[in-house]
C-alpha cells in the first residue's frame, strides 16, 4: 500500500475537524496524511452549515460528514449542545478548528481543553476576533500572519504553539495578504497537529509545551 488510509489505525489519534467554509486548511490536512506525513486517525469532520465546500472535500476524501445547521435553531444554545453531541459521539483525541466561525461555549471548550486546537489569521495577540486583514494593514504594521493556539474560553486568547509571519507591502490589499498568509496556514498547521499526535505538544499549567520544554514564545516560521 503506498496511500495510508484517511481512517487510520488503532494507534492513531482520533481527530475531528470543524469547518464553517471553503476547507483549505482541511484540505492542508488531508493531503498531509494521503502523503503519510501526518499519521492520525481523520474520524468526522463537523460544519455548523451545509453545503459548503469544505464537505464536499471531506467527503472526497472518505472522511464521515456531520453538519449542526446552527440556522436551524431557535435558540443559539440549542444549537451550541447539539454540536457538543456530535463532537462527544465521535469520542475525539483531538478538535481542529479550520476556519470554523462559531464562539465555543465554555463547557465544550473545558471539555476538550488541551485537546482543541485553532488556526487563527494574526500574529496573536494582536487582532483577536474578526477582520484582521483589514487591521492589520490600517494600522500600519509591518508584518502580519497567522496562528496556531490552544483553545481557551476567551476568544483566540489561548496560548500560541506556531506562527507564520510574512512582511506587509506596499499596496498590500486584504487579498493579496490573505493569500501570502493563508499559504503559511497550510504549512504550519499540519506541523502543529503532527507534534500533538507525536505526543510531543501539550497544554499544561497554562502554557504550551514542546519535547518537554515550556514555551515563552511561539515557534515562527517566517515566509519562505
Ligand atoms: N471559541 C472559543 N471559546 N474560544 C476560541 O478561541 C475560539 C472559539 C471558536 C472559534 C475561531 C475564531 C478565530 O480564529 C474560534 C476560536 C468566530 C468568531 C465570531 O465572532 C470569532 C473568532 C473565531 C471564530 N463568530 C460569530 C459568532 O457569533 C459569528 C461570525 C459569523 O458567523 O460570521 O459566533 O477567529
Ligand atoms: C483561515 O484562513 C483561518 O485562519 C480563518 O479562516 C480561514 C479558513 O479558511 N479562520 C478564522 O477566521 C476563524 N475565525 P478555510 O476554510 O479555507 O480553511
Amino acid at each position: 500500500m503506498s496511500i495510508s488510509p484517511i481512517n487510520g489505525t488503532r494507534a492513531q489519534i482520533r481527530t475531528v475537524i470543524l469547518i464553517s467554509g471553503s476547507g483549505t486548511n482541511l484540505q492542508a490536512i488531508i493531503n498531509e496524511v494521503r502523503s503519510g506525513e501526518l499519521e492520525i486517525n481523520l474520524c468526522a469532520v463537523i460544519s455548523d452549515r451545509p453545503g459548503i465546500q469544505g464537505l464536499e472535500r471531506a467527503e472526497q476524501a472518505g472522511i464521515p460528514t456531520r453538519v449542526v445547521d446552527y440556522q436551524k435553531f431557535e435558540q443559539r444554545a440549542d444549537a451550541d449542545t447539539a454540536l457538543g453531541r456530535e463532537l462527544e459521539s465521535t469520542a475525539p483525541d483531538l478538535v481542529i478548528l479550520a476556519g470554523f466561525m462559531r464562539i465555543l461555549p465554555a463547557e465544550i471548550v473545558t471539555r476538550y481543553r488541551g485537546h482543541m486546537l485553532n488556526i487563527h489569521p494574526s500574529l496573536l495577540p494582536k487582532y483577536r476576533g474578526l477582520h484582521t486583514y483589514r487591521r492589520a494593514i490600517e494600522a500600519g504594521d509591518s508584518h502580519h500572519g497567522s496562528t496556531v493556539h490552544f483553545v481557551t474560553a476567551e476568544l483566540d486568547a489561548g496560548p500560541a504553539i506556531v506562527q507564520y509571519r510574512v512582511p506587509i507591502n506596499a499596496n498590500e490589499t486584504e487579498a493579496s495578504l490573505a493569500a501570502r498568509v493563508q499559504q503559511g496556514e497550510y504549512l504550519i498547521y499540519p506541523r502543529a497537529i503532527c507534534w500533538f499526535a507525536e505526543g510531543r505538544l501539550r497544554l499544561y499549567d497554562g502554557d504550551v509545551w514542546l519535547d518537554n520544554h515550556r514555551q515563552t514564545q511561539p515557534a515562527i516560521l517566517n515566509e519562505l
